[in-house]
């Protein structure tokens, strides 16, 4: 059975925003069980699990002697190796799409939302951190307004639900409080149809059950 890493005590508060929530909710999707080796920040800093992940974060993945890092990567290594589940599409050219989808959710779509967090995280007492605080918001519209333009009145992405939209919807979840999804009633709609699917129902109960010091809820 693959197990991953995730915090001890995430700093989320069990909103299900750190990221082993997308790695979770992959296994789920794919049906696969799983183990969770639950790190405090000062062991993911110790060796044992640099070995796992050189840059001492969560959430990592071990399957036999196969050791991933990178959420991106080990989702897509889900994807892959549990066919059937239909997180990639069998048409290549549709896979490739997907695929194409998840690299934007991680590369286009998070940084102006990972700065907007930070900012507000660790700015708040800066003297510009209100200016700031408008250009990182109006970024983030940016982007969710060209998102908002491609997904149209489509359900998912790009035909059915897939990898790329996991990964989108989970990075757009991150943007919860801040008041700016709803400035976009399809991307609003998107994310809320994802948050209904049952496997992320199960991955969120799981991560939120750590928070509250409870055993994970029966997964049947
Ligand atoms: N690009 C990485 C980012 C991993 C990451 O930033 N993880 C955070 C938790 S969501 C973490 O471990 N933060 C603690 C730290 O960096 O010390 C991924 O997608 O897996």
């Amino acid at each position: 059975m693959p197990t991953i890493t995730a915090f001890e005590r995430s700093p989320d508060r069990g909103r299900g925003l750190a990221r082993d929530m997308r790695v979770r909710w992959a296994l789920e999707e794919t049906g696969q069980d799983y183990d969770v080796r639950l790190l405090s920040f000062e062991a993911m800093k110790q060796p044992q699990h640099l070995a796992r992940h050189p840059f001492g974060q969560i959430p990592t993945y071990e399957d036999g002697d196969l050791v991933l890092f990178e959420s991106g990567a080990i989702v897509l290594h889900l994807a892959v190796r549990h066919a059937g589940s239909g997180l990639l599409p069998e048409d290549p050219d549709a896979r490739a799409r997907a695929i194409a989808w998840m690299f934007a959710a991680l590369n286009t779509v998070e940084p102006p939302i990972v700065e907007l967090s930070m900012a507000g995280i660790l700015e708040r007492d800066k003297p510009w951190y209100e200016a700031r605080l408008r250009m990182l918001r109006d970024r983030v519209r940016t982007r969710l307004e060209q998102l908002s333009n491609r997904l149209g009145k489509d359900e998912w992405l790009d035909g059915a639900f897939s990898a790329g939209d996991l990964m989108m919807i989970a990075v757009l979840l991150r943007l919860r409080s801040s008041g700016l999804l709803e400035e976009f009633d399809n991307v609003a709609a998107y994310v809320a149809r994802g948050e209904a699917r049952p496997a992320y129902q199960r991955a969120f109960a799981a991560q939120r059950a750590v928070f509250q010091g409870l055993d994970a809820p029966d997964r049947n």
